[in-house]
This record gives C-alpha cells, structure tokens and sequence, in this order.
C-alpha cells in the first residue's frame, strides 16, 4: 500500500504543508488507499515533504508523485480535459505554488506576531533549547529561499498585494462552478485546496487570509472539498 509520508497533522486542517495536502487530497479525489507516515523534511529523500514510498519505490515531488498515480493506479483526474483546459490548469497550478505559495510563506515565516504559532507547530515537539535553534535555523533558512524567489524583495504591502492578486484571479476563475475545471475534481483542485485550506483555516493572521474570507467562491470551494473528501 502507499504510504505518505508528510508533516504529523495539527491545527485541524489536513496537513500544513500545501504540498502534502495537496496529495493527499488527489489520493482522496481518485479513490486510492494509502497511510500516512509522520515525517520531517531532513530524512526526505530530497529534503523536502510529501514523499512517497510504493511497492518497494520512493516518490520525491508532489508533481510526480501524481503523475506516478496517474499511470500505476490508472487515476487520471486530468483525463478528458482538452489541450487548452489543461494548459489552463497547468498555469494556475504554476500560480498556487510558484507565487501565492511563498506570500503565504511570508505570513508564516516573516510576520512577527505569526512566527510563535508557526514556530510552535512545526517545532513545538523538540526539546525546548534545540527546538529554539533549529527554529532560528529554519527560519533564516526560509528567509534566503523567498528572497532568491524574488518575492521577498519586495515591501511586505507589495508582498501582500501580489498574493491578493492570485486569490481574486483564483476566486475569479472557480467563480460558481462546483471545481475549478467543471463537475468533477481535477488535479488543480487538489492544488488549489492544499494552498487555500492553509490561507483560511490556520491560526495565521495576514491580509492574505482576510482577503481570502473575502472571496465567497473560494471558501464555498474549500468547504466543498472539505464535506466531500475530508468527513473525516
Ligand atoms: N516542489 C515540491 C515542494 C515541496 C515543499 O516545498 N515542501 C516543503 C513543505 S511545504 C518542505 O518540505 N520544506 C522543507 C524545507 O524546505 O526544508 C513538491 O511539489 O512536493
């Protein structure tokens, strides 16, 4: 069977990595069983969560994780959209995790009044003198991968302004359909719930978030996904 391996669950969403609930809902969406694995990103194969281990092989990368799934376990969500509507689905995913994913890492990592809540769940586990250093670490660590991003060069008003942009487009595109991409749940769905859930439903305070509870389609999109796929 699967297993994923991803961050231990807190703050009562699925997981607080995107990504690794970004996989964990397309396994969901496609009907596959799997178990989930409590792990930390240094014991990753690439230093970075989810991964996945199947039948004597590892998967690294959320991207071809599901590609993986697409052709082992012949699940498909992508199957029937046509060249234009995957290209569409290609862009906006590019969007959540090349964009909107580091404003939002911004909030976490940045924002002084959200670091002890960050700090607390991804490092409360630790010892309290190790988990002070490798927080500090992490964090100076995170610091340089935003500003080789480019995002983080900006002013936090900019940062935030940009962010705000993808939510409107994202909200703009979902607008009142039941999935991004029409009836049924594609692979930009997952995406987009991985990112999204952890915008509106996390104890992080930023403009990010407030705009997100803004945008009606957007959380009636998430709670959709949330009854659908996450009951439990
Ligand atoms: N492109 C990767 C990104 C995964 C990723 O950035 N994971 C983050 C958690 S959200 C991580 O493990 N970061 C740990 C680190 O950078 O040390 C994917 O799609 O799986």
């Amino acid at each position: 069977m699967i297993v994923l391996h991803q961050f231990a669950r807190v703050w009562d969403i699925p997981n607080l990595s995107p990504f690794c609930t970004k996989v964990e809902t397309y396994l969901r969406m496609a009907g596959i069983p799997y178990q989930v694995a409590d792990a930390v990103p240094p014991r990753a194969p690439k230093g970075k969560l989810p991964y996945i281990t199947d039948d004597g092989q590892t998967i690294s990368d959320s991207r071809l994780i599901i590609e993986y799934l697409k052709v082992r376990y012949h699940a498909d969500l992508d199957q029937g959209l046509t060249p234009p509507e995957l290209a569409e689905s290609m862009a906006f995913q590019r969007l959540i995790e090349d964009d909107l994913h580091w404003a939002m890492m911004w909030s976490r990592w940045s924002q002084p009044h959200n670091w002890p809540a960050n700090k607390e769940a991804i490092f409360g586990k630790f010892p309290p003198l190790l988990r002070d250093v490798i927080a500090w670490w992490a964090r100076r660590q995170i610091h340089k991968e935003i500003w080789g991003q480019g995002l983080g060069r900006n002013t936090e008003h900019e940062i935030f302004h940009i962010g705000k942009q993808d939510l409107t487009a994202l909200s703009a595109y979902v607008a009142d359909k039941t999935f991004f991409m029409g009836d049924r749940p594609t692979t930009l769905d997952a995406t987009a719930f991985g990112l999204l859930s952890n915008i509106l439903w996390c104890p992080i305070e930023s403009p990010l978030k407030t705009h997100a509870q803004s945008l009606k389609t957007l959380v009636a999109f998430c709670e959709r996904v949330r009854e659908r796929y996450y009951k439990d």
